[in-house]
């Protein structure tokens, strides 16, 4: 059992010599109308594509032994956490329980790996479908397990964003941070400010063609992912990375003269205005139409590289940003750099930039705040894996599987420890990943290493077993129509 599941789970133990087979007859028992249902659903259509069984739902178990699979909420089950699940798998029954839906769903995300990688073809495929026995009981180490893609330096269709969702959700990732604004494209309809998205969003790195999500559109995103369990964080870059909005409206420059449209790879160079009044009205607006779309308790105020601002007049606009935030309900989330400000209780930090000193990170650590890891020599999937990847960017090193996966958050920085950390994140930034293929290239296999950092407890995690659980993975994303980078450092079967 535990040969197969990433992120490792926290409890394994299997029952030698028994399995579950999947038949014609496995039914799926969850009580009519209830969440449990619903995601016994979502096992059912991957069940069904595959296997070219009815895998019919019902509230009662058959009448053969050895055909049910049953997911239930059970109230009793507090100890399992919100996100935690136990999966009993013997030769009679598979048996999943959840304190919470977001449990249940992990779960199956568990029992799915436990299954021959052809479970995940969108074809039929020849059974047998053994499920080896055994009980797993899991819940993650932190709550904060996040994927970040920019879809500003080039855009991805709603398809591609809601395949990505898919993706993570496989390994228990519970929030995609998406990135919608910087300098090369603004991707997201604001009603009161429309030419953010005629000219701002008509542009993307390189000259290509770019786009943007309509709220309609956003709302779907939002809704796909949240019944994957996967929020969706916006995040709005400011004061920098903030010429597509300079371009879009000239009285955000100081100057009153619009910027040209740009698409380029540089940063730093852009910055709002943030002595005009105008300027937080245009906040104000934005940051409100999002805060409507978005059920997520944060919002990403962005915050990093500008290089244009004196560090006071920096300061007092995160500042004033923060109170924007606040009026609209929602909680602030920022690059460290925000950490240079004064941050209201609540505010969370995202560490990335392993070149400038953790220490202001670290002082509003002292005072509470908590932060979120997203160092980027081992967690930017964005990172080339070697000096020969054609995709990628190398500022902060290579990154191979074995430096995604061997490090340990609680002792990465001075002065930020377990109890400072939220989670993790793993963003990819695509100034050089036109489509999904190429951030898949990207994530996989790096980013199950990060899932399994914020999920596994340490005692569970070890690279000589996570590199053979991971091979095991390859075949399941060519079942799954993922485009994975092969590396060396793992002994993938042919
Ligand atoms: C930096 C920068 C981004 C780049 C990225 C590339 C942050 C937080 N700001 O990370 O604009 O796209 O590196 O790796």
């Amino acid at each position: 059992m535990e040969r197969s599941i990433i992120p490792a789970p926290a409890s394994v133990t299997a029952t030698d010599g028994v399995e579950f087979e999947v038949t014609d007859a496995t039914r799926i028992v969850a009580p009519t109308g209830s969440e449990a249902a619903r995601i016994g659903g979502y096992l059912a259509d991957l069940l069904r594509r595959s296997t070219g069984f009815p895998v019919e739902i019902g509230p009662t178990a058959g009448i053969v032994p050895g055909d049910t699979i049953s997911l239930a909420v059970d109230a009793d089950a507090a100890d399992l956490g919100d996100e935690g699940y136990e999966l009993k798998v013997d030769a009679e029954a598979v048996t999943l329980r959840a304190h919470r839906p977001a449990g249940l769903f992990h779960g199956v995300q568990s029992l799915r790996q436990l299954l021959p990688s052809r479970v995940e073809s969108g074809e039929k495929q020849d059974g047998p479908w053994h499920i080896p026995g055994g009980t797993v009981v899991d819940k993650p180490r932190f709550a904060w397990r996040g994927a970040g893609l920019d879809v500003a330096r080039h855009f991805f269709t709603v398809d591609e964003i809601k395949k990505y969702v898919d993706e993570i959700a496989l390994y228990k990732i519970n929030v995609l941070h998406l990135h919608l604004t910087d300098d090369q494209g603004w991707r997201i309809e604001i009603k009161k400010w429309p030419e953010l998205t005629k000219v701002g969003a008509s542009t993307a790195v390189g000259g290509g063609k770019g786009g943007f999500y309509t709220q309609e559109q956003y709302a779907e995103i939002v809704q796909y992912a949240a019944e994957r369990f996967v929020t969706i964080v916006p995040e709005i870059d400011m004061p920098g990375h903030t010429n597509a909005a300079l371009a879009s409206y000239a009285e955000l420059n100081c100057d009153g003269k619009a910027r040209p449209t740009y698409t380029g790879i540089d940063v730093g160079f852009s910055a709002l205005c943030v002595d005009k009044p105008v300027t937080y009205e245009f906040l104000d607006d934005v940051l409100g139409e999002l805060a409507v779309l978005t059920p997520s308790p944060y919002l990403h105020i962005g915050g990093d590289e500008v290089k244009t601002l004196p560090a006071a007049e920096y300061a007092t606009f995160i500042e004033r940003v923060q109170q924007i935030v606040l009026k609209h309900g929602k909680q602030v989330l920022g690059w460290q750099e925000i950490a240079a400000a004064k941050l209201v209780p609540g505010a969370v930090t995202q560490y990335w930039d392993i070149n400038a000193s953790p220490a202001p990170v670290a002082a509003e650590v002292k005072g509470g705040a908590k932060v979120i890891l997203s160092p980027a020599s081992k967690a930017y999937l964005d990172m080339k894996y070697h000096e020969n990847s054609k995709l990628g960017l190398q500022w902060a090193g290579f990154v191979e599987v074995r430096d995604a996966y061997d490090w340990e958050p609680a002792t990465l920085l001075d002065g930020i420890g377990e109890d400072a950390l939220l989670g993790v994140e793993a963003p990819i930034w695509s100034e050089t990943l036109e489509d999904l293929d190429a951030v898949e290239f990207m994530a996989f296999p790096r980013l199950p290493a990060i899932a399994e950092i914020g999920w596994s407890p340490v005692a569970a995690r070890e690279w000589e077993s996570f590199g053979s659980r991971l091979a095991g993975h390859g075949p399941r994303w060519t079942a799954m129509g993922v485009n994975f980078y092969r590396s060396e450092q793992i002994s993938w079967p042919e």
